[in-house]
């Protein structure tokens, strides 16, 4: 037996270590590693349950915007304190906009280099790939002179011997299987996606005023649509820029996204058979109709559920109150529960409590029957569950939803896959494309209503009812949802006398990335990497293939900073 050390995992956010035991070059079992702690549950006790959003939303910058949702979401549960239509239309047009720049971000700049390989678009035609982009979609960058200038460019990269950001791949790997046109075209839209992103980022400021990090309010959206108070980010000048970002981000997503992925996924079919992981999926669902609020859960656009064992004609109902549901354990996990380490703890009870047992850095392996991750490790009904795209998709098809289906069937068809092929690598990549493009389309309906609801008259934005600690119960709890680009998450709060007395966030990369459990039972990242073949254990781009299709948010997984903490940079092989 062999192990593969790969830490840290890059083109992620944070701080992952992952190992690998191999027998005669597959893997057996594996491990999953969050190797660095914040502190953001603690932070929160003891403060304005109205201001808990702006600290929360700290946890992450890269899904900057869904710990501030969840939050304010959770206070307003608590509190029984209902937003207004627009208030919910805006944030769903907020939550769109996240997805789509996020996965769009994801797919070019964090996973696109373990399927394609720069170096080999040096042998690219220009011309070769103007033709294969004419007949890929309709999109403008297509003549030969652009792919010779992107080959230009990139030579003057590659020449100059400072590859910078895309130094220390694996070129030449035999699992890369493009050809150079389809690895040029691939490297051109990564470069322009940097550039897209720019633009579509400008919704946030525009709603919440900044990004990342754009602002929320407990009660309803920040900002002013009367035009009352002055300016305000919805004139006539702000709303056209609204309905013009939504159309950039649709036109790439159409013309760049999809097409893309479709045409590198006819190359790496194989990877459908490979990176299957738990087999259960949870959903708290997302995006609630703006006249019945999110409270009403069976109004949600990505419904709320549980498929479990792949059987998609089942889905069971998810209820974050029900203390059996949601639970987390910490045998594995360098913290102490008060009641006992084998105890899973509802979040309302939730605890943090930071306990670390060792190896002392730098070590050589993790024991797999110890505490080894600052990821707690959560289950619904005791079970591992997969979260993200891949879980939403499959929720909307099991479900029913008419243009998922055709999305998911069609896709199928045309890369001659059968159903089964959904719960892979390759399916959970699929996935997260397939629901941009269902969300960016969204997007303009939600801002046709916003609108309208406007032109019609309607210009509230957030609850005017009094509201203030003297008029709350003595004291209260609520659970906040939403669905972050990396799957379900939700913040539960507890509040006594006005303040926070409890604050515990269950996060999407901590389901997917989690440790063991107290019965032994692996997270998805675990389950996933066992069975994969690892051609040379010096690069092991197989584990990052599969890793990366879960994008991981280590920041957001283990939400607790220890200055002492020291992370290993380095890929080793024992
Ligand atoms: Ni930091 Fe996050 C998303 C959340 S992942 S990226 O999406 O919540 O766990
Ligand atoms: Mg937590």
């Amino acid at each position: 037996m062999s192990t593969v050390v790969v830490d840290p995992v890059t083109r992620i956010e944070g701080h992952l270590r992952i190992e690998a035991e191999t027998e005669n070059g597959i893997i057996s079992r594996a491990a999953s590693s969050g190797t660095m702690l914040r502190g953001i549950e603690n932070v929160l006790i003891g403060r304005d349950p109205r201001d808990a959003w702006a600290i929360a939303q700290r946890i992450c910058g890269v899904c900057t915007l869904v710990h501030g949702i969840a939050s304010v979401r959770a206070v307003e549960n608590a509190l029984a304190y209902p937003i207004p239509p627009n208030a919910e239309l805006i944030r769903n047009l907020m939550i769109g906009a996240q997805f789509v720049h996020d996965h769009v971000m994801h797919f070019y700049h964090l996973h696109a280099l373990d399927w394609v390989d720069v170096v080999s678009a040096l042998d690219a035609d220009p011309k070769a790939t103007s033709d294969l982009q004419k007949c890929l979609s309709p999109w403008h960058n297509s003549s030969r002179s652009y792919f010779a200038d992107v080959k230009e460019r990139l030579s003057g990269f590659v020449g100059s011997g400072q590859l910078g950001i895309f130094a220390n791949g694996y070129w030449g790997h035999p699992e890369y299987k493009l050809p150079p046109e389809l690895n040029l075209l691939a490297f051109a839209h990564y470069l322009e996606a940097l550039d897209w992103q720019r633009k579509a980022s400008r919704l946030h400021a525009l709603f919440g005023g900044k990004n990342p990090h754009p602002n929320f309010i407990v009660g309803g959206a920040p900002c002013a649509l009367d035009g009352k108070s002055g300016a305000t980010a919805l004139d006539a000048q702000g709303r056209a820029l609204v309905v013009d970002v939504i159309a950039d981000m649709r036109r790439f997503v159409d013309e760049v996204y999809v097409p893309d992925t479709l045409a590198i996924a006819r190359y790496y079919k194989d990877w459908a058979r490979r990176g299957e992981g738990v087999g259960n999926f949870m959903t708290y669902g997302e995006f609630p109709d703006p006249f019945f609020g999110a409270d009403d859960t069976s109004r949600l656009f990505v419904p709320r559920g549980v498929i479990l064992n792949r059987d998609l004609s089942n889905i069971h109902p998810v209820d974050l109150d029900d203390e059996t549901q949601v639970q987390e354990y910490v045998s594995h996990s360098w913290y102490n529960y008060s009641g006992g380490q084998d105890q899973p703890l509802h979040p309302y009870a939730g605890e943090t409590r930071p306990n670390y047992t060792g190896p002392q850095p730098p070590y050589d392996n993790l024991a797999m029957d110890q505490a080894y991750s600052w990821l707690k490790s959560p289950r619904w009904k005791g079970k591992p569950m997969e979260v993200g795209p891949l879980a939403r998709v499959l929720m909307l098809y099991a479900s029913g939803h008419a243009e998922t289906k055709a999305l998911v069937d069609g896709t199928l068809s045309q890369l001659k896959l059968p159903q089964g092929a959904l719960f892979s690598t390759l399916g959970r990549i699929a996935a997260r494309t397939l629901e941009t493009k269902l969300l960016a389309d969204k997007m303009s309906v939600w801002c046709d209503q916003l609108l309208s609801n406007l032109q019609a008259g309607d210009s509230r934005t957030h609850n005017d009812d009094f509201f203030y600690p003297d008029t709350w119960p003595t004291s209260a709890q609520g659970a906040g949802y939403t669905e972050a680009p990396r799957g379900a998450l939700a913040h539960w709060v507890v509040i006594e006398d006005g303040r926070i007395a409890n604050y515990q966030a269950v996060v999407p990369s901590t389901w997917n990335a989690g440790p063991r459990d107290a019965q032994g039972q692996e997270g998805p990242y675990e389950a996933a990497l066992r069975g994969h073949r690892i051609h040379d254990a010096q690069q092991p781009l197989e584990i990052l293939r599969t890793i990366h299709s879960f994008d991981p948010c280590l920041a957001c997984a283990v939400h607790l900073v220890d200055p002492d903490g020291e992370s290993l940079v380095r890929v080793t092989v024992t």
